[in-house]
């Protein structure tokens, strides 16, 4: 099982796909946690994404890459993975597809996307931003994280689509009932599996 979480900053990519690791019993990669973990530590991969970061903007691709790469090639990624916040723009996908091929993986099963509307997601940004103090979630850097992902990662929807992987959940509601949807939905992908 290797899933894709796609959508809008504050859609639940985080929130949801932690729930889908656990249940699955599989590893899962947010390149924004790896991405602030760095930051905080202050290395050198950090120092040079902080800026970015805190303007909204996508950290130049080859130092995202660097870490998807790493991790996918642990152990325990080889049985499947959830990814959540990448790939976020073509260039992602295409080397996504290249990195799981030299891994001697099988390609993405299924890409989970979760849609919510401008006004919650801002809305749930600024309640956690107050709440945990992240230097992006503000209004205006939320507006900007917005406003790129419509212009570069939303364009994957076809990009997955047209590859018959695309599932859309609808992402406002109880957290619980968003998830018996995807879990629905990485179910089908084993079904298609298993009858493949
Ligand atoms: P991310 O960490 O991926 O930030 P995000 O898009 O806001 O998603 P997150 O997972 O945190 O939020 P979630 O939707 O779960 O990226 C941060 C930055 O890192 C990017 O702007 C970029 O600079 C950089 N970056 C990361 N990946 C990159 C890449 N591949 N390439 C280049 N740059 C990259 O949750 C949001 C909030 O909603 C939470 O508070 C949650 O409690 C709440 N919530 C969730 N579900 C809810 C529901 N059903 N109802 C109400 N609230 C809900």
């Amino acid at each position: 099982m290797r899933i894709v979480m796609l959508g809008a900053p504050g859609s639940g990519k985080g929130t949801q796909g932690e729930r889908l690791a656990l249940h699955h019993r599989i590893p899962k990669l947010s390149t924004g946690d790896a991405l602030r973990a760095a930051v905080k530590a202050g290395t050198p991969l950090g120092l040079q994404a902080k800026a970015t970061m805190e303007a909204g903007g996508l950290v130049a691709n080859e130092l995202v890459i660097g870490i998807v790469r790493e991790r996918l090639a642990a152990d325990d990624a080889a049985r499947g993975f959830i990814l959540d916040g990448f790939p976020r723009n073509a260039a992602q996908a295409r080397t996504l597809d290249r990195l799981l091929d030299e891994l001697g993986q099988p390609g993405i099963s299924r890409v989970i996307h979760l849609l919510v509307d401008e006004d919650e997601i801002v809305n749930r940004l600024v309640v956690r931003g107050a709440l945990q103090g992240r230097a992006d979630d503000n209004e205006a850097t939320i507006r900007a994280r917005i406003a790129v992902y419509r212009a570069e990662t939303a364009p994957l929807l076809d990009y997955y689509g047209e590859r018959g992987l695309l599932v859309t959940i609808p992402g406002v509601g109880d957290v619980a009932a968003i998830f018996a949807q995807m879990l629905a939905a990485s179910a089908a992908e084993r079904d298609v599996a298993v009858a493949a």
